[in-house]
């Protein structure tokens, strides 16, 4: 979608119904849709099992304003929250993909700037397009497809385009597969005044109905990097714009978000503003390298903490900067230039190497987020150290950019929320699992929070103690929460730290296992009455001494003529795999004495027992979920009140 336009999009749906559908929340702010209802909708029974609804329509307003990327939204439905829908957001004129355009001779004309929306629905196809350009026009095509394939739902095979140019004759003059991730981006100087064609295709000749791409042909001044890749929040600054603003041979001011992170920022062109293009954003002091610097002797010095941005702009380029640590003081080193699942998507496959000021190498590593090198290296004695970016097969260019972080190894977590959803019906509760990752020597508590809930709902209270790194929330919604969703926030606190959590989309993956994917926007709605309409625990607290076990009985409400089979878990389990268990260590639930498999009954029970070894604690909130299946992968989990756990010893 355009900025500054309104128009209709259809969301398709997958082995699940969009009956209902009666709201849209998209990430960020400046999107905006409603539910387009079919002329011959039913208003809904509520008593009805949820009729096929197969794809629904939405009438969708982006704000002038809006910032242009990919935006993520979810349909609500009375039976629930949809997995993730993606939007991208651009800021040429819209064309959609015309039927018959499979060949070079029946190729679709297209406007120059402009984005395309098509979709390489089947094996071997492939979309033809012609658009006129002149002697010397620089025009670039950008792919959005693979890129944002791995955060849907059930998709198990991905595309990998392939964009390739020619004139008339079918002679090719330019091509890409890879430009961004498996995603192309080209650039292309027209050799004379005239029409050419631009084909898309999957690399391997392979199609499927649900790859849907955004192809943008466009005459503007085209950003594929910036340098320097950082800059200082709120900051008025010159970068250079790497793509074939180039050709331009000047820096462009630009005035950096306020907000740290990676951001997406357009320049403002003599022609205009740019496509967005990625840009990290940090309060530390920051350096840019200077070259020659291809030896420890010519380094660059940057500040800790600071941090410099470079590029690996010639093959075998390496850069060296110089930092002043102390004795067994860590410092964190950590290279920001091409990350999956991110707006970065610099050219670098950077390799991070420590070294005493003559050259002997302390530390060194390749991968540590995607591509993106990074590493804690301890100080042996004070004085200076060398830090090397260089790039793994040794090639470079002026869109191998690079930020690297330098920072002392400050205590600190990460927090992920798994799923990235819920949907609890009124009257109802479901559990929300909650992970932290602590780092650098950070060994405190960590509290959790969610923020923004629907009217109606509330989540239980959650500290996960020292000696845990998980824990479960679980959402209650009233008897009268009207239906509503929102995008939420689920935050974690500690020792004056603020997180806020990663949630982690599911994925169906092939044979029917459940993958994770890192989002952008959590979100919980409320929605009607289901399968279940409560789940009881006879039990508010189980106290536990060491080798003892406890019995947690639970009764299920089924609604009205519900009969299928219902199964009882504490943990999230797919597959034998574990993806959340929120009881404390040492306690485990003892599957042979507990009844889980409730078939078509109502009652069952969970032992749980604690090992002779284990730790005291209290008041550790877990739950028990009685699952529902949807289908193969997708169970729905109706949660119990929170039970507290304390163990003594
Ligand atoms: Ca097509
Ligand atoms: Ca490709
Ligand atoms: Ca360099
Ligand atoms: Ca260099």
């Amino acid at each position: 979608m355009q900025c500054g336009t309104t128009g209709e999009i259809t969301v398709f749906a997958q082995a699940s119904s969009l009956h209902g559908a009666y709201k849209v929340i998209f990430d960020g702010t400046g999107v905006s849709a409603e539910v387009v209802a079919a002329k011959d909708a039913k208003p809904a029974d509520p008593k009805a099992a949820v009729p096929v609804v197969p794809n629904v329509k939405l009438k969708v307003t982006v704000a002038a304003d809006a910032a242009p990327g990919v935006r993520e939204f979810r349909v609500a439905c009375p039976h629930g929250l949809s997995s993730l829908g993606q939007l991208v957001v651009v800021d040429a004129p819209v064309v959609m993909e015309a039927p018959g355009i499979g060949t070079p001779e029946k190729a679709q004309p297209v406007p120059v700037p402009s984005v395309v929306c098509g979709r390489t629905e089947a094996a071997e196809n492939v979309d033809y397009y012609r658009f006129a350009a002149k002697a010397g026009q620089v025009l670039t095509f950008e792919v959005h497809c693979a890129r944002i394939q791995d955060k849907i739902h059930d998709l198990q095979k991905h595309a990998d385009p392939l964009v390739t140019v020619t004139d008339l004759d079918g002679r090719e003059l330019a091509a890409n597969d890879d430009g961004y991730f498996a995603d192309p981006v080209l650039e292309f100087k027209a050799p004379r005044d005239g029409e050419y064609r631009v084909s898309v295709r999957d690399a391997k000749y392979d199609g499927d109905a649900r790859w849907a791409y955004a192809l943008t042909v466009t005459d503007r001044p085209y950003v594929q990097h910036l340098f320097p890749l950082a800059a200082n929040p709120g900051k008025a600054v010159q970068v250079q714009p790497v793509g074939t603003a180039r050709l331009l041979q000047t820096n462009w001011p630009l005035t950096v978000p306020s907000e740290p992170g990676l951001r997406l920022v357009t320049l403002a062109g003599p022609t205009g503003p740019t496509n967005p293009a990625p840009l990290v954003v940090t309060p530390r002091p920051l350096v840019v390298e200077a070259e020659p610097n291809d030896d420890p002797k010519h380094a660059t010095r940057v500040p800790l903490p600071g941090g410099a941005s470079g590029r690996i702009g010639t093959r075998g380029d390496l850069d060296h900067y110089v930092f002043a640590a102390e004795k067994g003081k860590a410092v964190r080193l950590e290279v920001f230039a091409r990350r999956f699942g991110t707006v970065l998507r610099s050219r670098l496959d950077g390799v991070l190497d420590v070294m005493t000021p003559d050259g002997k190498v302390l530390a060194t590593n390749d991968d540590l987020n995607g591509k993106d090198p990074g590493l804690i290296f301890t100080p042996p004695a004070d004085g200076d150290f060398v830090a090397r970016v260089r790039d793994l097969n040794n090639r470079g260019t002026d869109g191998h950019v690079y930020h690297l972080d330098l920072d002392l190894a400050r205590p600190d977590f990460t927090i992920k929320c798994d799923p990235s959803k819920a949907s609890v019906g009124a009257g109802s509760r479901t559990a929300w699992y909650v992970q932290v990752a602590r780092t650098n020597g950070f060994a405190g508590a960590v509290t959790v929070e969610v923020k923004g809930l629907p009217a109606g709902v509330t989540a239980s209270p959650l500290t996960i103690p020292p000696t845990m790194t998980q824990g479960c929330v679980v959402l209650a919604a009233e008897k009268d929460a009207k239906l509503d969703a929102a995008a939420v926030a689920v935050v974690g606190t500690a020792d004056g730290l603020v997180r806020t959590a990663t949630p982690v989309e599911e994925i169906y993956l092939p044979g029917g296992g459940r993958g994770r994917f890192d989002v952008g926007m959590p979100a919980v709605a409320v929605c009607r009455p289901l399968d279940l309409l409560d789940v009881k625990a006879k039990t508010a607290r189980v106290t536990l001494k060491p080798g003892e076990e406890a019995k947690i009985d639970v009764e299920v409400v089924r609604a009205p003529g519900y009969d299928k089979t219902v199964t009882l878990d504490v943990l999230l389990q797919h597959l034998g795999g574990v993806h959340g268990n929120p009881l404390p260590p040492g306690v485990t639930v003892v599957t042979a004495k507990s009844k889980t498999l409730l078939g078509s009954g109502t009652v069952g029970h969970i032992v749980l027992r604690a090992a002779p070894d284990v730790a005291a604690c209290a008041d550790v909130p877990v739950c028990v979920q009685a699952y529902v299946p949807i289908n193969f992968v997708v169970k729905t989990g109706y949660a119990t009140e929170p039970i507290l756990v304390t163990v003594r010893r």
